[in-house]
């Protein structure tokens, strides 16, 4: 990991529990901005509520905590009025795949240029463990006494169903090979989807760092062609005796949301109705 991330460090400390795997994402993102040479004021981070929402708390950079579910509307709507700012929603599975479900869904087939990061602990952890889109099935948990019934969501199956251009898996407890799955995302011109594979040590004790370390491999070191849609789907499917982490699909070409705009054709908002550079040095000199 590079060292320079001084830029996004706030004294802030976290609440998280000890170990919780929120941390290593957020040592990714901060890494992976500061690879890729971004400033804080360049960045925005979007998140709904939720333990892993409570991210954009915790780094110096533009942070906007909306409601439960919600992040990628607020997060689109940023993307439209500024295109020069690297918009990060960063969110729970309850939050993204759950009562954001709807708005996951047609964010990727609108495919604004948006990285969405979950952090996926397959359980409602913030409001003390309910079950979640994600959690395996069979599994008790405050809400299912007697076993979760349904079958779980597969959110990187459902984005490539849906069209996704990018969609990759990381896992919390590998920050570094995360913030490289993270620059990627950033780079990739469109809606770009980061599932992460996060250890909640309290409410999801099953799902731990060692039970992912006996499982996970990365994609990069088997020869899978992320151009392959048809290979793609195949490891997107895999779970449980081995779970791939890496890039599942990256399609080149496909033009951003924001591009193909007619209204928005002239330029983004921020281009046109800003006030003018004199405008604006009136106000900064009548508040100063
Ligand atoms: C509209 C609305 N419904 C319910 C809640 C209560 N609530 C807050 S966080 C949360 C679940 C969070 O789970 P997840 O998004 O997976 O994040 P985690 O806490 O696991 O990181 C719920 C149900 C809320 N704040 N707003
Ligand atoms: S309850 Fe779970 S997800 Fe929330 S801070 Fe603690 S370990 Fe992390």
């Amino acid at each position: 990991m590079s060292d320079a991330r001084d830029e996004f460090d706030l004294a802030l400390k976290p609440t998280w529990c000890p170990g919780c795997g929120d941390f290593g994402i957020l040592s990714a993102v901060k890494d992976a901005l500061t690879t890729l040479a971004i400033s804080p004021h360049e960045a925005l981070v979007v998140s709904g509520i939720g333990c892993g929402s409570k991210l954009p708390d915790y780094m110096h950079a533009n942070g906007f905590m909306t409601l439960h579910g919600r992040p990628l509307a607020v997060a689109t709507g940023a993307k439209l009025a500024n295109h020069a700012l690297h918009v990060i929603v960063v969110d729970g599975d309850g939050d993204a795949y759950g009562i954001g479900g709807n708005h996951f869904i047609h964010t990727v087939r609108r495919n604004p240029d948006i990285t969405h990061i979950v952090e996926d602990n397959q359980i409602y952890a913030l409001t003390k463990g309910q079950y979640s889109p994600t959690t395996p099935q069979g599994k008790v948990t405050t809400t299912s006494p007697e076993g979760a019934i349904e079958r779980p969501v597969n959110p990187v199956a459902l984005a490539l169903a849906m069209g996704a251009t990018f969609v990759a898996r990381g896992f919390a407890g590998e920050p570094h090979h995360l913030s490289g799955l993270i620059q990627l995302a950033i780079r990739h011109p469109g809606y770009a989807l980061v599932d992460v594979l996060q250890p909640c040590v309290v409410f999801n004790r099953a799902q731990s760092y060692d039970w992912y370390r006996q499982r996970i491999y990365k994609l990069e070191e088997t020869g899978h062609d992320a151009r392959d849609p048809a290979a793609a789907g195949t490891v997107a499917r895999e779970w449980e005796e081995r779970i791939p982490i890496g890039v599942i699909y990256a399609e080149e070409g496909v033009p951003a949301y924001e591009a193909q705009l007619p209204a928005l054709q002239p330029g983004p908002l921020t281009a046109r109705a800003g006030p003018s550079a004199t405008r604006f040095e009136q106000l900064i000199a009548r508040f100063r």
